[in-house]
């Protein structure tokens, strides 16, 4: 065992960890400082024009979430790290020709298989272990979207890509990747930031259905089918429901535009593979699971945090948007004495537009 903790001693063994990180399954690791620059303003500018929306959350812990140290105390520098989710083309639909499809459910690549969450920090604690058995025991706590943290910030800090305009990290593989932290009270050097190759190209903004990316990396909330169909648990707008089109959960058209993500890398974890036929399933057949089917079925899954009455709500949206049909009439009717006010609501509006569909084609 080498106890050797200086700087360069640190910098020597960054070969070694990058190894065990893609022997766990990492696409990348990168050293990031704990100063984030001026993520911060960023940040309080965000919150000020209210593009959080109902995610209180973005809110309450105020500038922490730009300052790692007041988060974990004692905090060296961060290890920051890419897991891809993208399924091999062989094992799932083309995202495309699934959007194209507008009876059929459309839910985001990075949710169509098992939760992510639980799955990152194991590996990021494990990564941890590894290090630990090379220079003996050190402070660390693993991170991925479950806390105060600035991820992307981090990430684009760390070399392991730059912020595209659609405010997500973007590398010359993409951006279909989940970004996980190991924080540490070891002082490894940084790595040098990676500089923007988005030149001129504005694809994520122009299609952007809802026109969310107010401007190059700004994203306001409120407007972007993720936080409409995720994240925000009443009313979707009357003026944003036609967009959603059939994105139930989620939505992927910034990176699907991209053309960096032509150059993806397929994940290496099986664990990302669409479960519950989720990649082609109907919006009807999925309108149809009872409230224990779903908990049931998504066991495991991100999906299951939004609760059933969310998900029936978005259905209800995308069947309304669907082209007009009898069967998809008959359905949304079935539902209609459901408990919750809040998807009545849906529901009759989703009907409402099956008639308009239906007095356009005549
Ligand atoms: C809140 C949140 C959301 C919100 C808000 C998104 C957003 N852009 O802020 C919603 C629900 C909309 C969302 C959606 C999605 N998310 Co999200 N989300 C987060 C979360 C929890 C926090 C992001 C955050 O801090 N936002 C606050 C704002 C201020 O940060 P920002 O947009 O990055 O803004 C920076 C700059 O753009 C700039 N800026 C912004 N406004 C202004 C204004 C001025 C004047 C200036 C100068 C600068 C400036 O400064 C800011 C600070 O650096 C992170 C996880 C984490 N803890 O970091 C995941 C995370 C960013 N999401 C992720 C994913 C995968 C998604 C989706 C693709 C999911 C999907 N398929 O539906 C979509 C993509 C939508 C999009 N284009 O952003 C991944 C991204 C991975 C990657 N490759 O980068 C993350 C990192 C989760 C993870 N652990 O992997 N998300
Ligand atoms: S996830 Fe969809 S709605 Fe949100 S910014 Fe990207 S393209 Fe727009």
């Amino acid at each position: 065992m080498n106890q050797d903790r200086t700087p360069e001693a640190l910098t020597a063994l960054k070969p070694l960890i990058r190894q065990w990180g893609r022997q766990l399954g990492f696409s990348a690791l990168g050293f990031a400082p704990i100063e984030l620059g001026n993520a911060e303003a960023g940040l309080m500018d965000w919150l000020a024009r209210g593009f959080h929306g109902d995610m209180d959350y973005m809110a309450r812990h105020g500038a922490t979430r730009a300052r790692p140290v007041e988060l974990v105390p004692g905090t060296a520098s961060i290890l920051c790290a890419r897991l891809d989710y993208l399924p091999r083309t062989d094992a799932a639909a083309d995202p495309q020709a699934n959007l194209d499809a507008p009876e059929r459910a459309y839910v985001s690549r990075y949710a169509v298989g098992r939760d992510y969450h639980k799955l990152m920090r194991a590996r990021l604690r494990q990564l941890a272990e590894r290090i630990a058995l090379e220079i003996g025991p050190f402070q660390s706590r693993p991170f991925a979207d479950s806390a105060p943290v600035m991820e992307v910030a981090l990430a684009s800090h760390a070399k392991l890509g730059w912020r595209g305009k659609h405010s997500l990290l973007l590398s010359r593989q993409g951006s279909w990747f989940f970004l996980g932290e190991l924080f540490t009270d070891l002082a490894f050097l940084p790595d040098e930031p990676e500089g923007s190759h988005c030149g001129t190209c504005q694809a994520c903004i122009d299609l952007c259905p809802t026109r969310a990316i107010v401007a190059p990396y700004r994203v306001d909330a409120r407007r972007c089918i993720s936080y409409l169909t995720i994240e925000h648990a009443g009313v979707i707008p009357l003026e944003l429901r036609p967009l959603l089109g059939n994105r139930i959960y989620g939505c992927d058209d910034c990176q699907l535009a991209c053309p960096w993500n032509h150059f993806a890398r397929p994940a290496a974890l099986p664990d990302f593979l669409p479960r519950n036929g989720l990649d082609t399933a109907s919006l009807s057949a999925l309108f149809a699971w009872s409230e224990e089917e779903f908990l049931g079925r998504f066991a495991g899954s991100a999906i299951r945090r939004i609760g059933h009455e969310r998900w029936l709500r978005n259905i209800a949206v995308a069947l309304g948007n669907a082209p007009r049909h009898a069967a998809t009439v008959a359905v949304l009717q079935a539902r209609l004495d459901h408990p919750s006010a809040l998807l009545r609501l849906h529901l009759q509006w989703a009907l409402s537009r099956q008639a308009e569909n239906h007095a356009e084609s005549c």
